[in-house]
């Protein structure tokens, strides 16, 4: 009589630190994946779970489709924010987790008027420059890399294109949201070819997290 042994399949989970890795553990304890070594607290970049076949990896939020375009990781956690920024094209979108919430805007000074040519700072200038040209204006548009919120109080920029929460930070610099360019929220993503190849290891992790 042959016996079958089952040979699972590893999967890599891309976790961003910061925000959404604080959210994440909670949903990964309530799903009984539990990770070998605390994420909050460990310097260890790639963490066992109480499960064989599954490996957390922590990244950067913004190096996180790089990761998943690759392959080298084969789900990975985002905001939306940073995919629309990175527009990646090897994945597939499998869940929106619903965490990490917040709204990509513009905003500046009270009392200013966008015009051509106007300044945006900002950390995303893909999104930036996007949605300024949907809506018609030319603008010069400057990377920045933080506290965003500077900019305009200090005149670098007229605007600036970030993310709001609970608007505490817009508010307490004297700025005001111009408009809303989108709802964020985090997103469970995959690689194309992990999915295929490892559907059935994906789908029960999918399942737990459900
Ligand atoms: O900040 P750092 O460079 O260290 O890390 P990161 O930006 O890579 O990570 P993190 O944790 O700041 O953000 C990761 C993801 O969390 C983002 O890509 C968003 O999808 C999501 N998210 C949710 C947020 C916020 N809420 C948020 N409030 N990202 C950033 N902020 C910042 C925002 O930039 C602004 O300065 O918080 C400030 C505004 O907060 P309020 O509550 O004052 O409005
Ligand atoms: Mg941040």
């Amino acid at each position: 009589k042959k016996t079958h042994v089952k040979c699972y399949q590893m999967i890599r989970l891309a976790i961003s630190k910061g925000r959404i890795l604080e959210e994440v553990v909670d949903i990964l304890n309530r799903a009984d994946v539990v990770c070998k070594f605390d994420p909050l607290k460990s310097r260890k970049l790639i963490i066992p779970t109480n499960h064989k076949n599954i490996e957390i990896v922590l990244i950067k939020a913004t190096d996180v489709p790089v990761y998943i375009d690759s392959g080298k990781v084969d789900i990975g956690i985002v905001g939306i924010d940073t995919l629309l920024e990175n527009d990646i094209e090897n994945h597939f979108r499998l869940m929106d987790l619903n965490i990490a919430k917040c709204r990509l805007v513009v905003a500046g000074k009270s009392n200013k008027k966008y015009y051509n040519n106007m300044k945006v700072a900002t950390k995303y200038p893909n999104i930036a420059k996007k949605y300024f040209e949907q809506i018609g204006l030319q603008c010069s548009i400057l990377k920045l890399y933080g506290s965003i919120e500077l900019a305009p109080v200090l005149n670098l920029s007229d605007f600036i294109v970030d993310i709001v929460d609970s608007g505490k930070t817009i508010k307490e610099n004297g700025l005001k949201e111009y408009d809303i360019i989108s709802d964020v929220s985090s997103l469970l993503i995959s690689n194309k070819v992990s999915y295929k190849l490892k559907r059935e290891e994906i789908e029960s992790f999918l399942k737990r997290v459900r």
